[in-house]
């Protein structure tokens, strides 16, 4: 069984609280200014929507440069503003000698608790690709968009799918080597530094198709389940037709485990699976920390989003519907303890922005400090 009923039943309860406000309203209060330079600011209409594509749509040149914003970014080096708010003490402390984008992956790790199984999932991710998407073009020069990787179309078979080139130049590289904690050793980012957990060259990917075998509970039938019967057309399907108005029963359906969402980081395994390597430190607690080491992460972010998007789309109840806690507690709410989040909650950054976002500023990705569409 799936979804447990006593979950089901509380995701229901808590629906009978969502907040649903209308689209006007919520561009009227969209407030942070500056927030994205060059942007759409409040009031300003989405004229060109930038375009996101599925990955095998770029052509070489488009790879290349959106793995080359990476390398860029990677090169340059750490920010003081960087401020962690968290400090959960299971993961590494901040390396003042890593990189601008170790600083980015390092959000991720310090925010893990507020940013996951929380309200804020859905909208701080997509928050945090437009981020990193506006660093690659103001720090990198880079011109285009995030794209995504629908990875329905793998399903089946994620081992051998196509988009695991090994191009130096436009290849997302292919999978890690076992002799070397799972590096992947080609594609463009063969050569990437990266300093979470602990230093290394080159990002891991572990190919990982029954990956809870050890993570649920041995008495959980779901544990010898294979990773890919969760991400199919099926499951989105579901997602995106179902849930009408039910945003914490949308999200728990993504994010619970063994969902898609996660079913999805576990089978690339390594860095998107949250495994330590055996070279880190002692005690290396893994965990959805450090999985944007691996690029691919805001591919299959992409793909989340788009979903999400997709949903909002599908129905008018759908598109502000907004409910969720703001503190973890799995065992009882599927998305979040109170105190609740709202519309005008803000996105913790870390710092790294001089201001923070509102959850309302990402509600509409034609809107507010957003203008993209998924083709
Ligand atoms: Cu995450």
């Amino acid at each position: 069984m799936l979804l447990s009923s006593s979950l089901k039943a509380l995701a229901g309860a808590l629906l009978l609280g969502a907040s649903v406000v209308s689209a006007q309203e919520t561009s009227e209060k969209a407030s942070v200014a500056g927030l994205f330079p060059g942007w759409p600011k409040p009031g300003k209409k989405c004229l060109f929507p930038r375009k996101r594509k599925e990955w095998r749509k770029l052509s070489n040149r488009e790879k290349e440069e959106w793995l080359d914003g990476f390398m860029c970014l990677s090169k340059l080096p750490h920010t003081d503003a960087l401020t962690p708010v968290v400090r959960p003490p299971d993961i590494a402390p901040v390396n003042a000698s890593s990189s601008f984008y170790d600083d980015i992956v390092y959000m991720h790790m310090d925010l893990n608790l507020k940013i996951h199984f929380t309200g804020q999932f859905l909208p701080w991710h997509r928050w945090y690709q437009q981020f990193v998407e506006d660093q690659m073009r103001k720090k990198c020069g880079f011109k285009g968009t995030m794209p995504y990787w629908d990875w329905t179309k793998d399903a089946h078979d994620i081992y051998n799918s196509p988009i695991w080139e090994s191009h130096p130049r436009h290849g997302l590289g292919t999978w890690g080597d076992p002799n070397k904690v799972f590096r992947v050793t080609d594609g463009a980012l063969r050569n990437m530094k990266l300093s979470y957990p602990s230093p290394i060259v080159g990002f891991r990917r572990n190919f990982t198709i029954q990956p809870y075998l050890n993570v649920l509970p041995a008495t959980n039938p779901n544990h010898t389940i294979f990773a890919n019967e969760t991400y199919q057309a099926k499951d989105v399907h579901r997602l995106v037709n179902g849930y009408v108005g039910d945003f914490v029963g949308f999200q728990y359906d993504f994010e619970f485990v063994p969902g898609s969402h996660s079913a999805l980081h576990r089978t690339l395994g390594g860095d998107m699976g949250g495994y330590c390597p055996s070279t880190a430190y002692p005690g290396c607690v893994g965990g959805p920390t450090f999985s944007p080491n691996d690029v691919t992460f805001f591919l299959h972010h992409g793909m989340v989003d788009k979903i999400w998007a997709d949903w909002q789309k599908k129905n008018k109840k759908n598109k502000n519907a907004f409910f969720g806690g703001s503190v973890q507690d799995r065992a009882k709410f599927p998305n979040g303890a109170p105190p609740n989040l709202g519309l005008r909650s803000p996105m913790p950054a870390a710092g790294m922005v001089p201001e923070e976002a509102l959850i309302e500023d990402v509600m509409d990705i034609k809107g507010g400090y957003l203008c993209y569409e998924y083709v």
